[in-house]
């Protein structure tokens, strides 16, 4: 059962080639803007324009820059996996049309001295964004490199208090067949999308909760209201639009697992030296470009997880 369809060849149309100058400066533009003209520059907003300016941009956190260039965002909101809606990843963003990621309920719950059913209104604005600069890289071969906003997914779990037999986070994403044709006409997946972690994993200081991307909210493509983001597992373990996050003691299913156990495992940890049945993992493509890289062991984070796999 194919995760993916590949494309012939990894040339991308000329429109996606947004060059990289024109995120930068889009930033500097919003920055001198300031908070009002944030909402009518950011596009349609989820958030109404006051609300949204107060929370992006965030300050970016100089600790997690990176070695190449940012993927335009024009390319990045044009190419996305989110199965729900359709296949094809120049579609996504026309096909989640339907999708209402606001107003939003998340659900801790499970394992923990403080479950609750939070507003995501509400649980944005008690913790704290903040601005990354990380690697992202699909199981496809294919990667890219993005800005997020977001708060740290251990913030969440400090809030949540886990009892000490929660071993594990089992992440799940919405079921809304008549918002999300693909839940409807893809019956032979397991829906909803499911992800888990270890707690380790979920506390790490790079794993994220992003609700935002390229300075403003997370447009719907990308997983909006809230994803999550482990820059050196491959990106199917990063759960879109997350509606529950419950607490386990062992370790929990995933979708993919669920569905193609010989070709996607648990950990999922980006390693070159492992190539997957359908794709060599040694090399991926910079999407946005012509260029080819070698991968790098957990996508270059080792300092931060080598020691999470010893
Ligand atoms: N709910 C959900 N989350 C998902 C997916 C999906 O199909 N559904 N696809 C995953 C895959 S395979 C990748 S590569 C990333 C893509 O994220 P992006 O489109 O924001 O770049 O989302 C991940 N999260
Ligand atoms: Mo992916």
């Amino acid at each position: 059962m194919p995760l993916i369809r590949i494309p012939p060849g990894w040339e991308l149309p000329e429109r996606l080639a947004t060059p990289e100058a024109v995120y930068l400066n889009r930033r500097r533009f919003l920055k001198q803007l300031g908070a009002a003209g944030l909402g009518l520059v950011a596009g349609p907003a989820l958030l109404g324009a006051e609300e949204g300016a107060a929370l992006y941009p965030a300050k970016c956190n100089p600790a997690y820059t990176l070695d190449r260039a940012l993927t335009a965002e024009g390319v990045a909101a044009s190419y996305n996996n989110f199965y729900e809606f359709t296949t094809d990843k120049e579609a996504v963003r026309e096909k989640v049309a339907d999708f209402k990621p606001h107003p939003w309920q998340v659900e801790i719950r499970g394992l923990v001295n403080n479950p609750k059913v939070w507003d995501f209104d509400e649980l944005v604005r008690k913790l704290p964004l903040e601005e990354r600069l990380y690697r992202h890289r699909c199981v496809e071969a294919w990667a890219m490199a993005v800005p997020w906003t977001g708060f740290p997914l251990k913030a969440l779990v400090d809030l949540a208090r886990p009892l000490s037999g929660a071993k594990y986070l089992r992440l799940v994403s919405f079921y809304r067949p008549d918002e999300a044709p693909g839940q409807k006409w893809q019956p032979w997946y397991s829906w909803p999308y499911y992800e888990g972690l270890s707690m380790a994993e979920a506390t790490n200081e790079l794993t994220l909760i992003a609700t935002g991307i390229y300075g403003h909210e997370l447009p719907k493509q990308h997983g909006a209201p809230l994803r999550l983001v482990t820059p050196w597992k491959y990106g199917f373990k990063s759960i879109k639009s997350i509606v529950l996050i419950d607490f386990v003691a062992a370790q929990p299913p995933t979708f993919w697992h669920t569905a193609n156990p010989d070709e996607y495992d648990f950990v999922a940890n980006v390693n070159p030296a492992v190539p997957h049945p359908r794709w060599s993992q040694a090399t991926e493509q910079l999407i946005g470009t012509n260029e080819r890289v070698p991968t790098q062991l957990y996508n270059g984070y080792g300092e931060y997880v080598a020691k999470l796999y010893s």
